[in-house]
């Protein structure tokens, strides 16, 4: 699914991650020496090797790239009192091969590369108004689509021909289109539309307690995480929680795509819409089947923000440098301003991106939310 964002420059990044095997000159030397390094992993702890991805090193180590303002806010959250992981599930480590190579697997995506993971905790379900709400009123949090205007909002519109209002607003998906296949041309910026107000002012979220919050930027994220002791998971852990432990799959529950088992866009998108699943946006969570590690939702509904940077070329370049370990994406470079979204959201359909699918990728400004993108945290 195409979003405000959704354009590409060239980029420039470092890998990151933790890697070894880069420096041998072929795989099978790379074995050996795996084996006999084996007594050697015993002796040390191999816990400290696959050392999961902490936040305070993550921001340490990318904190040159944040706006200041945003990382302050960040600093000055202070954590909820108690922390559970009520409506978690646990993601045994393991690895897998990230990525895809059939057909509709875009560039991005392409370049199978082995992954390992650390185990993590996951939320079951997207982040609902109802928990976004207890830590607004613990915190007393503005959320960026409240506040004015800033330069993140100018990157949003940077490819698009849109007059940017001066008072708050988020992007929303436009009812009325214009015939074309610009993905700029299906979104507006409407004034008042905010978390509270998914469509502008009229409208809320009374009754809408249970669905996933929308409109919420990577910073809104990244701040609930910090109260809720919580981070956002990296692009490679939400990947591998979404093949639900199976290596080879389409998608989070199969091979096979039927609108019994996730809330997307049936039809072509976006000229016609055939409604079958019954949601014409966004559905509580919980509608629909959960995968096999228990997570709801997790194709489909709404994109869900993921801590990594978005780098095009990514996945060829960890293919370059041999086994992943807990990747957490590349430095974010010089350009693009972009962020990895994961998982699809109502307005994906089959016949354009579907994102909903296990390996397909997506990215946005992370200084803007819009009505089709939220959340879900992992806890280490
Ligand atoms: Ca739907
Ligand atoms: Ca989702």
């Amino acid at each position: 699914m195409l979003n405000p964002s959704n354009f590409m420059r060239k980029s420039h990044f470092i890998p990151q991650g933790g890697r070894f095997f880069s420096f041998f000159p072929n795989r099978q030397k790379a074995i050996l020496f795996a084996i006999a390094a084996i007594p050697v992993f015993a002796a040390f702890g191999i816990g400290r090797i696959l050392r999961p991805v902490h936040m305070p090193e993550y921001l340490e180590q990318k904190k040159e790239w944040y706006e200041k303002e945003y990382l302050k806010d960040l600093e000055q959250i202070k954590p909820a009192k108690s922390h559970s992981n009520e409506n978690m599930v646990w993601i045994p480590g393991g690895s897998f091969l990230m990525g895809g190579k059939d057909a509709q697997t875009l560039p991005d995506a392409r370049g199978l590369h082995r992954v390992f993971v650390s185990g993590f905790w996951m939320d079951e379900t997207e982040v609902t108004n109802a928990q976004f709400k207890e830590f607004i009123d613990a915190t007393g949090y503005i959320t960026s689509a409240e506040r004015s205007p800033n330069e993140g909002n100018l990157i949003m519109a940077a490819n698009h021909d849109v007059i940017l209002p001066k008072e708050p607003f988020s992007w929303c998906f436009k009812e009325e289109k214009t015939p074309t296949k610009n993905s700029g041309d299906w979104w507006e910026p409407v004034r008042g539309a905010n978390w509270k107000h998914p469509f502008g002012p009229g409208s809320d979220i009374i009754g809408k307690e249970t669905h996933p919050v929308v409109h919420i930027s990577w910073y809104d994220a990244m701040a609930y995480c910090q109260w809720a002791g919580k981070r956002l998971p990296t692009e490679a852990e939400w990947e591998y929680a979404a093949r639900g432990g199976y290596a080879k799959r389409n998608y989070p529950w199969g091979n096979d795509l039927d609108f019994s088992l996730a809330n997307y866009w049936q039809g072509v998108f976006p000229d016609f819409f055939l409604n079958r699943d019954g949601f014409l946006k966004t559905s509580p969570v919980r509608s629909f089947a959960p995968n096999p590690y228990g997570l709801y939702e997790i194709g489909g509904n709404v994109w869900e923000w993921c801590l990594d940077w978005y780098g095009p070329d990514f996945y060829q370049q960890s293919k370059k440098s041999g086994v992943s370990i807990n990747p957490s994406g590349p430095h974010k470079g010089n350009q693009p301003l972009l962020k990895v979204i994961r998982g699809g959201s109502f307005l994906c359909s089959e016949s354009y991106c579907s994102g909903y699918k296990v390996s397909t990728r997506m990215k946005s400004a992370p200084c803007s939310g819009t009505e089709h993108i939220g959340f879900r945290c992992v806890r280490i």
